[in-house]
C-alpha cells in the first residue's frame, strides 16, 4: 500500500487500525433527522422537475453545493482545503496530529438525470459523523478528513473518479486539467469559473485510510432484506471511444446493396456488445451509453457515427476476454459492411480488492449495531476503489429502492441512510480510536 506524496509520487505507509474502541460509545448514534435534512437541503442545487438532481461536475449547481459544504464543514470546526483539481478536504483535528487522517466521504456531483443519494449520502454522512462526534464531545486519536472528490461521475469530463484517480497516481494533474467537455471547456477553465481551482498539489494532503458510504445502486440488499452491504471488492472498468466511418450518400438514389451505412453497422455493434456480455455470464456487463450520428440528416445515409462503450467485470481475465471478443466481432462486421470501425481504449481501472482489516471493521460495526448485513461486490466504480490502490480502503452500502440509480427515480429510506451513517460512525471510532481524556 503506497499512498501518494505530492502529485502522485508514492511513498510507503502502513496503517495499523487501532484496537476496537471501548464499549462505552456502542450506543452512540448519528442524528437521523439532521442527516436526512442535509440530503434534501442539498438536493435543491440542481433539482429536476421529476425529483432528481442534475449537478454536473464543476457547473454552477456544483459550485452551490460546494459552497454549502464548505460552510457546513467550517461550522463543524473543520479546516477546509482545496487541491488543484478542486477536491475538498475538511480536516477535523485528532489528538495525534502526526498521524495521517482517516478519510471519509464521497462525491457531490451527479449524472445528468441523477438522484439525491449517489455520492451525496456518503459525503453528508461523513459530515454527520463529525457533527455527532462534536455533539458527544469526542476527540478521535487520529484526525479525520471529510472529502468531496471532484468529478466522480465522469459524465461531463472523462474518466470517472477523475480526481481520486489522480490522487492515487493514475493520471497527472496537467493531463486532467487539459481534459475537455463536449463544448470544448477544459477542466482547468471549469475549475476557475466556479472558483475551486485550489493551490494544493493533488496527493499532497496525505490520508492514512479511507472509508466510503454509498447506496448500492443495485438490487441485492433490498431483495435479500439486508440493511448493510460490507463491500469487499469492486468491478474493473474499461471505457472506449468508438467511431464508425461509412459513406454518406443520398437516401433516395443509393441502392441498398451499395450502402456503407454507419448507423445500420452500429445496430450490429450494439447487439454484439450485448451478446458478448451475456455469453461471458453474470460476471460481465457492457453498455453503450452514448452515440452520435455526425452531420445527421433525414435524407442522408449516415456515414459517420461516434459512440462510447463501458465494459465491466470483477475479474480482470474476463475484462481481457471481453476486449478480445469485441475487437474480433467488430472487425468481422466492418469487413462485411465495408465500414471502418475504430475502438480506442480511453481508460482502464483494474478490479478492486478492499483492505481485509477495514472490511472486518465495517462488518464488526454492522454486527455490533444489530443490522442485517452481507458481503457484497460493488458493480459501480467509486472513489474508494481508486484509493484502495494506495492505502487501506473499504466501503459500506445501503439499499436503494428497486436498485435504481443514475436515474431521477433513485430513492432510499431515512432509516437505511441513518443505518449506513451509524456503521460509518462506529467504523470511524474503531479505526481512528478515541483520544484518552487522561
Ligand atoms: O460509473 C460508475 O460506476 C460511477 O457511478 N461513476
Ligand atoms: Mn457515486
Ligand atoms: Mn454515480
Amino acid at each position: 500500500m503506497t499512498p501518494p506524496g505530492a502529485d502522485g509520487a508514492r511513498c510507503p505507509v502502513h496503517v495499523e487500525p487501532p484496537a476496537p474502541m471501548t464499549k462505552s460509545f456502542s450506543n452512540l448514534q448519528i442524528d437521523s433527522e439532521r442527516l436526512w435534512g442535509t440530503i434534501h437541503e442539498t438536493a435543491r442545487f440542481g433539482a429536476t422537475p421529476k425529483g432528481g438532481v442534475r449537478r454536473l461536475t464543476l457547473g454552477p449547481e456544483d459550485k452551490q453545493v460546494r459552497n454549502w459544504f464548505r460552510t457546513a464543514c467550517e461550522a463543524a470546526g473543520c479546516e477546509v482545503y482545496v487541491d488543484a483539481l478542486g477536491t475538498m478536504f475538511a480536516l477535523r483535528s485528532g489528538r495525534d496530529m502526526t498521524k495521517p487522517p482517516l478519510g471519509i466521504g464521497s462525491h457531490l456531483d451527479t449524472q445528468p438525470t441523477g438522484g439525491k443519494y449517489d455520492g451525496v449520502l456518503g459525503t453528508l454522512a461523513a459530515l454527520e459523523v463529525v457533527r455527532t462526534l462534536n455533539a458527544a464531545g469526542i476527540e478521535t486519536e487520529i484526525p479525520l478528513c471529510v472529502v468531496n472528490w471532484t468529478n466522480e461521475e465522469g459524465s461531463r469530463f472523462a474518466p470517472a473518479m477523475m480526481a481520486s484517480g489522480t490522487y492515487a497516481g493514475d493520471f497527472t494533474t496537467e493531463d486532467i486539467l487539459a481534459r475537455k467537455d463536449a463544448d470544448g471547456v477544459t477542466v482547468a477553465e471549469a475549475l476557475e469559473a466556479i472558483g475551486y481551482r485550489g493551490s494544493e498539489a493533488v496527493g499532497a494532503r496525505r490520508l492514512g485510510a479511507f472509508v466510503e458510504l454509498h447506496i448500492e445502486q443495485g438490487p441485492i440488499l433490498e431483495a435479500e432484506g439486508k440493511t448493510i452491504g460490507v463491500v469487499h471488492n469492486g468491478q474493473g472498468i474499461i471505457w472506449y471511444d468508438g467511431r464508425l466511418t461509412g459513406f454518406a450518400s443520398h437516401a433516395g438514389t443509393t441502392p441498398m446493396p451499395l450502402r456503407r451505412d454507419a448507423l445500420a453497422t452500429f445496430a450490429e455493434v450494439v447487439l454484439a456488445v450485448e451478446r458478448i456480455a451475456r455469453e461471458l455470464g453474470p460476471e460481465a456487463v457492457g453498455t453503450i451509453g452514448e452515440a452520435t450520428i455526425e452531420n445527421a440528416s433525414r435524407n442522408v445515409v449516415p456515414g459517420d457515427l461516434t459512440f462510447t462503450l463501458d465494459v465491466r467485470s470483477a475479474n480482470a481475465a474476463t475484462l481481457d476476454k471481453f476486449d478480445i471478443m469485441l475487437r474480433k466481432v467488430f472487425e468481422e462486421i466492418a469487413a462485411r459492411r465495408k465500414v471502418a470501425v475504430e475502438l480506442n481504449q480511453v481508460w482502464r481501472k483494474e478490479p478492486t480488492q478492499f483492505d481485509a482489516k477495514l472490511v472486518d471493521a465495517v462488518e464488526a460495526a454492522a454486527k455490533e449495531l444489530g443490522y442485517g448485513y452481507r458481503r457484497i461486490t460493488s458493480g459501480a466504480g467509486h472513489d474508494a476503489c481508486n484509493l484502495a490502490t494506495v492505502m487501506p480502503a473499504a466501503m459500506i452500502f445501503v439499499p436503494c429502492k428497486d436498485g435504481v440509480s443514475h436515474n431521477e427515480l433513485e430513492d432510499a429510506t431515512q432509516a437505511d441512510c441513518a443505518a449506513g451513517a451509524n456503521v460509518l460512525l462506529h467504523t470511524v471510532l474503531a479505526l481512528a480510536g478515541v483520544a484518552d481524556k487522561g
